[in-house]
């Protein structure tokens, strides 16, 4: 009884995170969050690209802010974070993921006549060279952690670096 209350539980938690599937590129996670400049947001997302042929996602647009852009951010040898517009868009290898998160790359939106607050739905139109455009609806979500994006499985990284220092006393 349990276990199928626990299924349908997350069946339930599922049924909001239902990739859009356009040709069968698939988007999945796709939120927002307001800026620390009000008048910006940054919206994230992840492709995953199972056409089966290698593409390249070209530009973003949306009615919700003026300007609308692909950037990246990269840390110079400081530690100090900046970003750039990346007009060649991203590359999709057939078969290929782009990860667009916090702390990475990102849709930015510049010019916001109101900040983004959580709730707030929009629709972006990822240009896509081979697939072509597909719209995908953006949900703002402000929440440090956001359950908009559901934790990756990271952990495979961190596990393996097991402390040697239990044999030596
Ligand atoms: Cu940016």
């Amino acid at each position: 009884m349990k276990i199928i209350r626990l299924i349908v539980a997350l069946f339930a938690l599922t049924l909001p995170a239902v990739p859009a599937i356009a040709g069968d590129m698939e988007i999945h996670h796709a939120y927002a969050v307001s800026g620390a400049n009000p008048k910006t947001g940054a919206a994230f997302f992840v492709v995953h690209n199972m056409t089966g042929v290698a593409d390249r996602l070209l530009d973003v647009r949306s009615d919700a802010a003026p300007v609308v852009q692909l950037h990246v951010t990269e840390f110079n040898s400081d530690g100090v974070a900046s970003m750039r517009h990346v007009e060649e868009g991203f590359e999709l290898a057939a078969d290929g993921t782009i990860v667009l998160e916090r702390g990475g790359a990102h849709v930015m939106l510049m010019g916001l006549p109101e900040p983004l607050v959580d709730g707030q739905e929009f629709t972006l139109t990822l240009v896509f060279e081979m697939a072509g455009e597909i719209e995908v609806t953006v949900v703002v979500d402000n929440a440090p952690d956001s359950t908009a994006m559901p934790a990756m499985d990271h952990s495979a990284h961190s596990g393996d670096h097991s402390m040697d220092h239990s044999a030596g006393d």
